[in-house]
């Protein structure tokens, strides 16, 4: 007998940063993080599994994916059939919603949809919280895509303690929005995985960075609390920088930010300055995200708009939703 299961969940970006790991093999962080999930980017994934497949395959967005691509997802799947006492194989399909060319898709939003659709495949009736800690084996930051709005992914010490949960922000994000700016470059790209391994183990400026990150975390909290987006905002903006700052301290240094990550910044500044408050937050590439009061939101796409063309200026609101059952 097949069993299916289909989910989607949405991208994070973290306003507080996710860089370094306590426990590469199982995904325990160095530091809390803490994210917004957005609207318009999402994958869904739907698996299937039955007696008659002979091993895992992969078709993303209508194509399948070889198995040098797909060795994440097989450490994945070996882990679900692990936990479930399931022998059976799947055949997984996933799209990703992300605007064309816009380099936006995430394994946030995979791996949290892949944790959901297996739970609803394989009837294991899992809370959010032990999804959260099933997604963040696959990918650290899909632990917090288990939820909508703010969420914050409390470090822990093992694989029981370290999971993400919802934080009320009393509607405020429904007053908010991100706006990306997609700069495509063409250097080469350190992936997220290895660039925080080589800052945690390497860089002058790491522990300058474990000393401080709790202090941004409770400062976002407070923010919130307050719906005090100036003080959300300048927090959110010095730890990203923080952040890429550890970067440069790594022996060898390195960076993920280019000529037109610093424009777009300077661009923020010009808008805060015109009296239109908005902060930027970078990951692991040269993509700016800024985020905004959506009130303030076109000001801000039109000064862009001067500089950057419309394919690579993208608003995005910030969802209540977390993982759903599809179909
Ligand atoms: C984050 N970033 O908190 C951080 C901040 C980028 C900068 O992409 O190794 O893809 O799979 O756990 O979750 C997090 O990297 O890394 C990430 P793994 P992941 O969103």
């Amino acid at each position: 007998m097949n069993m299916s299961g289909k989910a989607r969940a949405h991208t994070n970006i973290a306003l507080i940063k996710y860089w370094g790991k306590a426990d590469e093999s199982l995904i325990i962080p160095m530091n809390n993080s803490l994210s917004v999930t957005l609207d318009k980017f999402y994958t869904e994934t739907k698996v299937t599994f039955s007696p008659e497949y002979t091993k895992d395959i992969l078709v993303l967005n209508g194509e399948e994916v070889n198995e040098e691509q797909s060795k994440k997802i097989y450490q994945f799947m070996n882990l679900v059939r692990e936990r479930s006492h399931t022998s059976h194989y799947a055949y997984i399909e996933s799209v990703n919603y992300v605007p064309t060319a816009a380099g936006l898709a995430s394994s946030a939003s995979a791996f949290a949809a892949l944790a959901a659709a297996c739970n609803e495949a394989l009837n294991l009736n899992m809370s959010d919280k032990d999804l959260s800690r099933l997604a963040r084996r696959g990918s650290g930051s899909a632990s917090r895509s288990i939820f909508g709005g703010f969420a914050e992914w409390e470090k822990g010490h093992d694989d029981e303690t370290s999971y993400a949960h919802a934080i009320d922000a009393q509607g405020w994000e429904e007053d908010l929005s991100m706006v990306f700016v997609v700069i495509n470059n063409q250097s080469k790209k350190v992936s997220s995985r290895s660039g925080m391994s080589h800052t945690r183990d390497t860089s002058r400026f790491y522990q300058y960075w474990l000393d401080h990150v709790d202090e941004d975390i409770a400062s976002v909290k407070e923010a919130i609390r307050n719906k005090d987006f100036k003080h959300l905002g300048e927090v959110i903006e010095e730890n990203g920088l923080r952040m890429h700052a550890t970067n440069l301290g790594a022996q060898p240094p390195f960076t993920y930010l280019v000529p037109e990550s610093y424009e777009v910044m300077d661009i923020v500044h010009q808008c805060r300055k015109a009296g239109y408050p908005c902060y930027f937050t970078m990951d692991a590439g040269p993509n700016v995200k800024i985020l905004v009061e959506k009130k303030n939101q076109q000001f801000i796409i039109d000064a862009l708009l001067k500089s950057f063309n419309k394919e690579q200026v993208i608003a995005s609101d910030i969802t209540n939703t977390g993982i759903e059952i599809i179909e």
